[in-house]
């Protein structure tokens, strides 16, 4: 890395990691193994003042190192378009290396206009073992071309500079792993534990091109090295790489007030809700209202529940399970008799309509303030019998809760299964919950707190009748929490 240009590259770490191209998790990598950092710098297409100083620092680089070659060629797909910026900024022709060879036509692997004997410099994003790298390499000398140089964006100290540098190609980096967690550490943006853990991975996990570790016989276990397995985190630290500003309050609340357990208040007067509100909010990290349930909905209704919230230190999730258009969700949150963006502190939403209900949602608050103040779980699973969603489904929703714009508004995701999603600063929410029994005449399934949360990976486990219908409510709160706070103990301490 040049020292001349430490601070932009510094200020453009952190911007990195606030549009999401670097996460925290248990990510599968392309060679098989399992990372607790993830960069998907796809997302920066998405963000031209990023795409500009991303290629201005790559061409500042070139230009201090002195790589005068005669094409610029980006490894498909992510570093194309950094590619051709590069090579309009410095008038470098580009060659396009194509990942299959066309079927019709002239066949040719690299396009673009070259000679054998041209030089060529090699463009990428992030490397890990070097192979994809190296497969750009490869057709390009198997067409006479000379590559001496690679520059990328990431390195991720894998063992990717040494693989290329055996195939006679010197890789440069804007930046390291390790120094952009030491940025992120420095601005206050993640704790020195996670510098420190991924430090023992990067130790641990070494890769030679092929995907198989450096060292070969070394049994090291490489997903014993990712301690961001979200299920082994504690509260506290996840509060820490959590996007949105209400999931982190309600991890730390959690973890202050010891409670993971959220009451679904399932019932149809006011002043029941409050009365059970007021027993159990001791006890409780959210309560979960079903408002068109209520017979006697009234303004008084929302701000005594919400006193009692402040009093008692639990959040307030309706969980309306929004389910249309953006414009219709837009006025279904914040319009109408309840007007629920004005009490909720989170809400629930299913993921069919796509991307656009996260949008919708956000487009009913007003501003930037204001979204930080709530936030959404959208539905990836349910627990109802025989429900239609599937494992294609269940994906997408995670891949609409972790994109780059809505990372700010999705605290969480309702779900059954510890493998619905990876990232640790999102909440598991798992309804389904009772002691004593495993179903009720309307197709709900029940699992123990303890399956709930060892098995099955909640982070907040809802109970509804199996509180709501006990002869001592307030006892049965103690007892929900109790085991599902053992769970989790027991669960992180593993
Ligand atoms: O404990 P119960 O069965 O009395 O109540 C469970 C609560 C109800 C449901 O509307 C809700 O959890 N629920 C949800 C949520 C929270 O979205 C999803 C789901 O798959 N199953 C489920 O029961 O208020």
């Amino acid at each position: 890395m040049l020292a001349k240009n430490t601070d932009q590259i510094k200020e453009l770490a952190l911007k990195l990691f606030e549009i999401n191209a670097f996460k925290f998790g248990d990510f599968k990598m392309k060679v098989g193994i399992n990372s607790p950092v993830y960069f998907d710098l796809r997302v920066i297409v998405s963000y031209p003042d990023v795409m500009q100083t991303v290629s201005d620092l790559l061409v500042a680089h070139i230009k201090e190192l002195q790589l005068n070659a005669k094409h610029v060629c980006g490894v498909p797909y992510t570093a194309l378009p950094l590619a051709t910026i590069v090579s309009v900024q410095q008038s470098t022709p580009m060659l396009v290396r194509r990942k299959e060879a066309k079927a019709y036509g002239t066949k040719k692997l690299i396009e673009g206009i070259y000679q054998a004997g041209d030089t060529c410099l090699i463009v990428e994003d992030v490397v890990t073992s070097g192979s994809s790298v190296l497969d750009t390499v490869r057709d390009l000398q198997s067409e006479g071309i000379v590559v001496t140089d690679a520059i990328v964006v990431v390195d991720r100290e894998q063992g990717g500079a040494g693989n290329i540098a055996k195939h006679g190609v010197r890789m440069h980096s804007l930046f390291t792993l390790s120094f952009l967690l030491n940025t992120l550490h420095e601005a206050g943006r993640v704790e020195k534990a996670t510098v420190d853990a991924v430090a023992k991975y990067i130790a641990a996990v070494q890769i030679n091109s092929d995907g198989s570790f450096i060292g070969g016989g070394d049994k090291r276990n490489p997903s014993e090295a990712n301690e961001f397995s979200r299920t082994k985190l504690s509260y506290e630290s996840r509060a820490n790489l959590a996007k949105s500003s209400i999931a982190k309050r309600l991890f730390n609340l959690m973890a202050t007030k010891q409670t993971n357990l959220c009451l679904a208040a399932d019932l149809t007067k006011s002043d029941e809700i409050l009365a059970i509100a007021d027993k159990c909010g001791p006890y409780i990290c959210l309560l979960k209202t079903h408002v068109d349930i209520v017979e006697d909905f009234s303004e008084s209704f929302v701000s005594n529940l919400q006193a009692l919230a402040t009093r008692h230190n639990f959040l307030i999730m309706e969980d309306r399970k929004f389910v249309d258009i953006g414009n219709t969700v837009s006025l279904q949150y914040s319009k109408g008799v309840y007007k629920i963006s004005n009490w909720a502190d989170l809400v629930t939403a299913h993921t069919l309509p796509g991307r656009s209900i996260v949008q919708g949602l956000k487009a009913a608050l007003d501003g930037d303030d204001a979204v930080k103040e709530r936030g959404v779980f959208l539905l990836a699973e349910m627990s109802s019998s025989g429900n239609l969603i599937d494992d294609k489904y269940k994906e997408n929703s995670n891949k609409i809760a972790t994109e780059g714009s809505n990372v700010d508004f999705v605290a969480g995701i309702v779900c059954q299964s510890a493998n619905c999603f990876s990232f640790p600063g999102l909440l598991q929410l798992t309804p389904g919950i009772k002691i004593d029994e495993s179903v009720d005449k309307l197709g709900q399934q029940y699992q123990s707190p303890e399956n709930a949360v060892k098995e099955r990976g909640a982070d907040i486990g809802v109970v509804g009748r199996g509180i709501l219908q006990a002869t001592n409510v307030e006892q049965a709160a103690i007892n929900y929490r109790d085991r599902l706070w053992a769970a989790y103990t027991d669960r992180i301490a593993k």
